[in-house]
């Protein structure tokens, strides 16, 4: 392994190099480059100044997240930047990038900052349910004030260049010239100036303290923010180095909290989930014009994001009066964004003169991804895809938004089995910008990296799955249906399940995310694939949809949705079709808690989870978690509920299935990789390589 760190000496000026790719992460063998390096730069009596760069994209993005909860090596970051800031040589960092983190907080020990203009500089540790831990929280405040030091520590946010140079950040700017410019400003430099020793912002201590009132005001309930407000509190109160061993105590409390292991887990489970393996080995076909099937509700959907994304996208729907009824929708929604100030009239217009709706279907052949999005009528998608095989140029990704379509069957009748996936998004909401691409077995990985970069351009996460057929998001949302219906069954109702996952902090339960999906392509799809005889199947859904109740879509689900109103409320005559249910099985009703209810869900998840992971729909358990976090709005802070599984054991887990098991034996078919997993005391962490 290269070494990843170098030191070079030139007219009385040492220049501490970083390499580690990607992002010069501060790992173990970095730090302990750059105190070789600083000690020898200290010991060389040529030498007069010092300058620390980084090579590659940018300087250090923070330290290496991924050593966290590892067992601690030497030299540790905060002891670093002492050093760096108590060297008796002028320090001088050279900043470009995204400085973030460990590697803003090492740029602030140095004694001067020069960055290039295009350098974003943030502490983004609350992201991670941290602080910054190696003196950001004592060294911030004395360069930039409490007011910038608390904006960048509780919003994570970046700031610019510019911004930094007025705020006292950094000390110059600089062109792609900055190594030079940093190395001469280097050479003739010989004052020494500690941030420790900064005075200037700490003279005020009523203002400081009214700010640091204000804010701790307005916190929540999470510890990081509080822990942060109390750093930099101590940062006015006490001498420099106790302010760091309250920083120091602060950082381990945050550390070991499950929400800073959770969105730890989440960082790396949405970079593991968008890194396919195709990406090793397909190239990224040329995406200059999408083609979308259908105008319902998925296919307006899907051609406003491609339009937002800068795509021209020519829409397929039946009749003149369709294609005006989707001119009508799609019209409305850039009209809402300009009278909502999101775009201008210009851009709103600018995005309408990229969409050709039309009738003709023959007006696919151009596009170079070709978007099904039909609604689930028995026969409607095989002839739309016999259709595309006719249709489409060479190379055209057929694409599926359907989230139950068996992609063998579509391969068949394209004639196009290289090019068939699915792509499929998920409720509009916050947070929910998961795009799973279904992958059935012989496609060209052109295709899939084809897949990926539109769903990367669509601003969406891309997660895979071999489809089996079915997606991981259809599989893991009919577990959860199978298991709350037996809840139903069982006495609970739909708004008590939902207000129960939604108090763990899911955004939607799962009948809300149900009547928003719509609840017409799981009845198709289970109508066609008919389940084993079950006596304490509920045929609730079924029934509704039979009556047209196809969730908020139709107006009305599990819950009625009235024209304009912004709540809904439970729809009374699914609870009468409900109780008939009850009485027709003799069903004695109970009563559940919140939290029974909410581990059934959630256990349902991480067997149906194993399952798919076991029988390789689904690449690894971190995946599952992704899906569940950026598809079903679970609780980011928590990781998903594999993460929350192996927050006890695998053992204990499946314990617990097995008790469900034994008291609803149908209900619960247990994972054989779940079995695996705890006879040999693994957890599914150790699955996600
Ligand atoms: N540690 C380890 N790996 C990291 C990393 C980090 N800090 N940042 C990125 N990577 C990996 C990432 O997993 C991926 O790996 C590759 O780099 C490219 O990342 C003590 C406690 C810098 C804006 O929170 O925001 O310092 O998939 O896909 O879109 O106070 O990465 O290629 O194997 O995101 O160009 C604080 C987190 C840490 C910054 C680049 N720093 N990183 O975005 O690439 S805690 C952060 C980012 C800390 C101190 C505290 C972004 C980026 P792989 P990427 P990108």
């Amino acid at each position: 392994m290269k070494h990843p760190v170098r030191l070079e000496r030139q007219n009385g000026v040492a220049l501490i190099a970083i390499e580690n790719p990607p992002v010069n992460a501060l790992s173990t063998a970095v730090r302990r480059g750059i105190l070789g390096a600083l000690g020898a730069a200290l010991s060389d009596d040529a030498i007069k100044a010092i300058v620390i760069a980084a090579n590659g994209k940018t300087f250090p993005a923070g330290a290496d997240i991924s050593e966290f909860g590892q067992p601690f090596a030497e030299p540790d970051l905060p002891e670093l930047c002492d050093l760096i800031e108590g060297a008796d040589k002028p320090v001088i960092a050279a900043l470009h990038g995204t400085v973030l983190g460990g590697g803003l907080e090492l740029a602030m020990a140095a004694h001067y900052r020069i960055a290039h203009e295009d350098t974003k500089l943030g502490l983004p540790e609350i992201k991670l349910g941290l602080l910054p831990g190696a003196g950001g929280t004592q060294r911030a405040p004395r360069l930039v004030g409490v007011d910038v030091a608390l904006d960048m520590m509780l919003t994570g946010a970046p700031i610019t260049a510019a911004h930094a140079q007025r705020a006292g950040l950094v000390d110059g700017l600089a062109g792609d010239d900055l190594r030079d410019v940093v190395k001469a400003l280097a050479a003739e430099t010989t004052d020494i100036r500690r941030t420790r020793d900064l005075r200037r912002h700490l003279t005020d201590g009523a203002a400081y303290m009214a700010r640091i009132t204000q804010r701790r005001a307005a916190l929540g309930k999470d510890v990081a923010p509080h822990k942060i407000v109390d750093c930099v509190e101590a940062a006015l109160l006490l001498p420099f180095d106790a302010g760091r061993q309250v920083e120091r105590t602060a950082f381990a409390e945050c550390l070991a909290t499950p929400r800073s292991a959770g969105l730890r887990h989440s960082f790396f489970a949405e970079r593991r989930a968008a890194k396919f393996a195709e990406l090793a080995h397909g190239h990224v076909r040329p995406i200059e014009g999408i083609g979308i099937l259908g105008g319902g509700a998925l296919g307006v959907r899907m051609a406003i994001n491609c339009l937002d994304a800068g795509l021209p996208v020519t829409l397929v729907e039946q009749g003149e009066a369709g294609v005006g009824l989707v001119l009508d929708r799609i019209g409305a929604h850039y009209q809402q964004a300009v009278s909502a100030g999101r775009m201008s009239e210009g851009q709103g217009a600018a995005a309408l003169t990229h969409l050709n709706l039309t009738t003709d279907f023959g007006s696919l052949r151009s596009a170079d991804i070709i978007i099904e999005a039909l609604p689930e009528q028995a026969g409607l998608r095989q002839a739309a895809f016999d259709g595309l095989g006719k249709t489409a140029k060479p190379r055209a990704v057929l694409a599926t938004t359907s989230a139950y379509a068996d992609l063998s069957e579509l391969q068949r009748v394209s004639t196009r089995a290289s090019e068939v996936v699915a792509l499929h998004s998920f409720p509009a909401l916050p947070g929910l910008d998961a795009m799973e691409i279904g992958v059935p077995a012989g496609v060209d990985p052109a295709a899939v990296t084809t897949a990926h970069a539109f769903a990367k351009m669509l601003g969406k996460l891309p997660i895979r799955s071999a489809a089996h057929p079915g997606l991981v998001g259809a599989y893991l949302m009919e577990a959860a249906r199978r298991a709350a219906d037996r809840l139903l069954l069982d006495g609970a109702t739909p708004d008590r399940i939902d207000a129960a996952m939604r108090s763990f902090g899911m955004a939607l339960g799962p009948y809300q995310a149900m009547d928003l999906m719509g609840l017409r392509q799981g009845w198709m799809h289970r109508k066609s694939h008919p389940h084993e005889p079950d006596p304490r199947y509920l045929a609730l859904a079924d029934r509704m949809c039979e009556a047209g109740w196809f969730g908020r879509e139709a107006g009305r689900g599990y819950y009625v949705y009235a024209e304009g109103e912004t709540h809904s409320v439970p729809n009374s005559d699914m609870l009468q079709l409900l109780a008939e249910e009850r009485r027709s099985k003799g069903i004695t009703t109970r009563s559940f808690t919140d939290r029974q209810m909410r581990d059934q869900i959630i256990l349902t998840w991480v067997n149906e989870g194993a399952r798919l992971v076991g029988n390789g729909i689904a690449t690894r358990p971190s995946d599952v978690d992704a899906l569940l976090v950026h598809g079903f709005g679970y609780p980011r802070g928590r990781g998903g509920p594999m993460q929350d599984a192996d927050q006890t054991t695998t053992f204990q887990i499946l314990r617990r299935v097995e008790i469900l098991h034994e008291a609803d034996p149908t209900g619960w078919d247990i994972a054989p990789l779940l079995r695996e997993l705890a006879a040999e005391r693994q957890n599914f962490g150790d699955l996600n390589g």
